[in-house]
């Protein structure tokens, strides 16, 4: 029934949508072949690269998908490239991740959820200064693994542990860019579900020194918004008498005689009646899940569905991966009409493997490289159905004439 729903969906929406996709931005990096390091300058790579011109803007969701910043560049003494960039935390933002006029009041790196991405080549250095808004009331932080590769298990050079910003303060994290590949970044103070959650987050692309063939490129991260806040789960140990009391619940050492006695399916329904009886209304209220009720792909539900991503036959795209979904235990990509070469991490110039379907737990990332040969409209979607229902999935508009596979440029 989804799938029946989901085709009904992407053709009328490919049919009465296809204008508000003329609008869409054209990816458009000049596509010249496979370049080394030792023949391409900072700033030539920095266009190879698509960098924003303009720092300061922040992309719509849309815009989103193709909005790389790169930071303001300089050289140090050493001729070494440095990347400043500059992250401003404010609470309490009202952003609209819906059609249908759903805000959330949301925290959010220079406006946006997610954050924008930060894209650096690997050996430079990086600054990443982070301001705490002084309307904020939380203290803040900024935390990525290539960060914490740079800061010495996690210790600024002025000792500060984990760079944690009181609001009205501010904190420069400093670090060599290492190893390339795709990270995501997020706040690290606790309790960390609930900074997270409210949107401090965004992906970090370290790219190698010798560039990937050259394609044309896009990110996607996967994210979810928990809109009931005041739902909290539990973010700390249940108190040792509720674990007691469960304990004393369970079958006690003489019931186990009897329980031998039984067959298998005997003894789960002990467990299973145990537990239903002995549970109280506080245990019940410990084990309260947080759940997300809408889910996208870049911030706003069902965006790529309003706003198909224009793609060509032939021609070779790459996206960009990253799954920053909490309260869920995994996520996925599938797109139809093509399969992909993942890279899991990015940390290799080898894909793993190829494949239509790549599953990811929290903090999982990668790289899906793709071409299609015929033109059409291709939904890519989670592969659950409740995260599809409610916001994760869009479209690519596929233009062109058929292509012979034989005939499709490697780079
Ligand atoms: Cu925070």
């Amino acid at each position: 029934m989804f799938m029946q729903n989901a085709y009904s969906s992407a053709f009328v929406l490919s049919v009465t949508l296809i204008i508000s996709s003329q609008n869409f931005l054209f990816l458009n990096i000049p596509v010249n072949g496979q370049t080394t390091v030792s023949q391409i300058s900072q700033e030539s790579y920095d266009k190879m690269k698509n960098c924003s011109i303009d720092l300061n803007k922040k992309p719509t969701s849309v815009e989103y998908l193709t909005h790389f910043n790169c930071g303001h560049v300089s050289k140090d003494e050493s001729g070494k490239t440095v990347r400043q960039f500059t992250l401003i935390v404010e609470e309490d933002q009202k952003i609209p991740i819906t059609y249908e006029g759903h805000i959330f009041e949301g925290w959010t790196f220079n406006g946006t959820i997610p954050g924008p991405t930060i894209r650096v080549t690997e050996g430079d250095l990086v600054r990443i200064r982070v301001i705490n808004s002084n309307d904020n009331i939380n203290a803040h932080s900024f935390y990525s693994q290539p960060v914490n590769f740079g800061m010495d298990n996690g210790f600024t050079k002025s000792g500060q542990p984990g760079g944690t910003i009181s609001p009205g303060r501010s904190f420069t994290y400093e670090f060599v860019a290492q190893p390339f590949g795709v990270y995501p970044y997020y706040c690290h103070v606790e309790p960390l579900a609930d900074h997270i959650n409210r949107g401090l987050y965004g992906m970090i692309i370290i790219d190698p020194k010798e560039p990937r063939p050259q394609m044309e490129e896009m990110v996607m991260l996967l994210n979810g918004y928990d809109l009931d806040l005041d739902l909290e789960g539990p973010t700390k140990l249940p108190p040792v008498a509720s674990i007691e009391g469960s304990q004393t619940n369970l079958p006690t050492n003489s019931d186990s005689s009897n329980i031998t006695k039984t067959n298998i399916s005997d003894m789960t329904n002990v467990s299973i009646t145990s537990n239903n009886e002995g549970s109280t209304s506080e245990e019940s209220n410990v084990r309260e899940e947080r759940v997300n009720e809408i889910y996208t792909v870049n911030g706003k539900a069902f965006d790529y569905m309003m706003n198909p991503i224009v793609l060509h036959t032939g021609k070779p795209y790459r996206a960009y991966v990253a799954n920053i979904l909490e309260f869920d235990a995994v996520n996925s990509v599938h797109v139809h009409g093509a399969m992909f070469d993942w890279y899991s991490a990015g940390t290799n110039k080898t894909a793993d493997f190829l494949t239509d379907i790549v599953t990811l737990s929290r903090g999982d990332r990668g790289i899906m490289e793709f071409t299609y040969l015929f033109p059409g409209t291709y939904m890519f979607h989670a592969h659950q159905t409740l995260f599809t229902d409610l916001g994760w999935m869009g479209l690519f508009d596929v233009r062109g004439n058929p292509v012979e596979p034989s005939r499709i440029d490697p780079t």
